[in-house]
């Protein structure tokens, strides 16, 4: 029948947020509000992005960004929009962009209890290929009526207390955590609302896919060669594991979270702390993987704890499926322990 085809009982995610925040009646809805302004922000990047063949948005905004790249126009827009919904959602104080050299301190009138640290459009070397990029975001709760400093968002990832990426690609996927779990929404263009397709994602326990940039293996240390050694040449008789790398991490990190395996941005000889930041990338994607039963660990401690000094620190990370993660652990500590 005609209406067979159409689910009457949409769980949005304006609908899931709503009941979540049910569970706590002394809230006051502020952060269904604020997370309401963040899929407003991905809404608007996603048709940005899905236009920017067309629309020629592609191309330089002769602008470079702090991390001395040339920023794209859709990096511009994308990080226009996002602070002006946030801005906007009158519940935030502090905002941290990849893309904004200096911590954004909202003006009194506005300001409320989050601080959001986000990459608007992580990726974005990938769009003119078409390879899907995506906003990756990570939420703290400031205390209350003190001046805000960036002493507030200078945090370890595990004080979070709400992350999520959305996707920009074949379809427009938003996942989710606010610390019970891990929910998957897609967007539905014709009602222009997020729709609950991945309910309470766990990533496998342990999977047949690594995931790293083997360009950079002349500069590796030596538990990582030795860790994607072993993914190639399996001591064990077990198959040899599958590389997939695609360079964006939003789309590599959540083929790990559907499929398993792990993804990996190590330290090497160029990079000490390796290429990703902690704040904006490495946390939101390592609260994610432990709220999907998975780890993510820095090669030396749980990536969670690392205290950053810096809003655009990086860190090394290795993270996905937990049996994976737990061999390179250990090759790092048996590093530790011959040291
Ligand atoms: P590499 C994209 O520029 C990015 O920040 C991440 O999205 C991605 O995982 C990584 O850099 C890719 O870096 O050095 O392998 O090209």
């Amino acid at each position: 029948h005609a209406a067979d085809a159409y689910r009457t009982d949409l769980m949005t995610i304006t609908r899931f947020v709503l009941n979540e925040q049910s569970k706590y009646p002394e809230s006051r809805g502020d952060f269904s509000i604020l997370l309401s302004h963040i899929v407003l922000g991905c809404k608007f990047v996603c048709s940005a992005v899905n236009k920017a063949g067309l629309a020629k948005l592609i191309g330089l905004a002769g602008e470079t960004n702090v991390q001395g790249e040339e920023q794209k126009k859709l990096d511009v827009l994308s990080n226009e929009v996002f602070v002006k919904a946030l801005v906007s959602s009158g519940r935030t104080c502090i905002l941290v962009s990849e893309e904004d050299e200096e911590a954004t301190f909202v003006e009194h009138s506005k300001r409320g209890k989050y601080c959001v640290v986000f990459d608007p459009l992580d990726g974005s070397s990938n769009i003119d290929c078409g390879v899907s990029i995506g906003t990756i975001f990570g939420i703290y709760l400031v205390k209350d009526g003190a001046e805000p400093t960036v002493g507030d968002v200078l945090k370890p990832g595990k004080n979070m207390v709400a992350a999520g990426y959305c996707m920009y690609g074949s379809s427009c996927t938003l996942v989710l955590s606010s610390g019970s779990g891990v929910n998957g929404f897609t967007l539905d263009p014709s009602l222009g609302e997020f729709i609950l397709t991945h309910p309470d994602i766990r990533i496998p326990k342990k999977g047949k896919i690594y995931s790293v940039n083997e360009g950079n293996a002349k500069n590796w240390d030596e538990p990582t060669r030795k860790y994607v050694e072993r993914c190639k040449f399996p001591q064990d008789g077990s198959s040899p594991k599958s590389l997939r790398y695609i360079g964006s991490m939003v789309a590599d990190v959540h083929r790990t979270l559907l499929y398993g395996g792990i993804f990996m941005y190590p330290a090497d000889k160029k990079s000490p702390n390796g290429k990703l930041r902690v704040l904006y990338e490495v946390f939101p994607m390592s609260f994610l993987m432990e709220q999907a039963g998975g780890q993510a660990f820095t090669g030396n401690i749980r990536a969670l704890d690392l205290v950053p000094t810096k809003i655009h620190q990086r860190s090394p990370v290795f993270l996905g499926s937990y049996d994976d993660v737990e061999e390179i652990k250990a090759l790092y500590a048996a590093q530790e322990g011959k040291a």
